[in-house]
């Protein structure tokens, strides 16, 4: 009997301190999305270390403050139940608008949803948006570039 109850009580040892560490860190400390490492590693190490995680925060600030002051209607420096749900209203609407768009562009057997290979298909389209040159790559100004705009739409501009 004992043999058979250890294994599940390793499992359970091995699973508890990770998701204590997942609430004891929260939000705040949350792992950056591979995305935004790329967006934000400067010096290319393929990690952000403090001034560039400084910068990712700054940026997100920034929409923080852009965005309330948008969804302030009445410039009253606070954020009324209204006024909150009239954004929240207009946020559902431009996801709701943003993935229409996005399925009309890629999803190919139109089944309402991108499989992996029409997903791949939306990347690459993302990408060769920034091929200026159509070689297939982004060279170092069409990174540049191409990350640039990716921190513009933390900053959501
Ligand atoms: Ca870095
Ligand atoms: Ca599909
Ligand atoms: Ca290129």
């Amino acid at each position: 009997m004992r043999r058979l109850i250890t294994p599940a009580l390793l499992l359970l040892a091995l699973l508890a301190p990770s998701a204590a560490l997942a609430n004891k860190d929260g939000a705040k400390h949350e792992r950056p999305k591979r995305h935004l490492v790329w967006v934000y590693d400067d010096n290319g190490d393929g990690k952000l270390d403090e001034a560039e995680r400084a910068k990712l925060q700054a940026d997100k600030a920034q929409r923080k403050t852009a965005r309330k002051a948008k969804v302030d209607g009445n410039h009253d420096g606070t954020i009324s139940p209204e006024e909150r749900a009239v954004a929240k209203d207009v946020k559902r609407h431009q996801r709701a608008e943003r993935k229409a768009e996005r399925l009309a562009k890629f999803d190919g057997n139109k089944d309402g949803s991108l499989d992996a290979t029409e997903r791949a298909r939306a990347k690459a389209a993302k990408q060769a948006a920034f091929d200026k040159n159509k070689d297939g790559t982004l060279d170092a100004a069409e990174t540049t570039a191409a990350r640039a705009a990716a921190r513009a739409r933390v900053q959501g501009k």
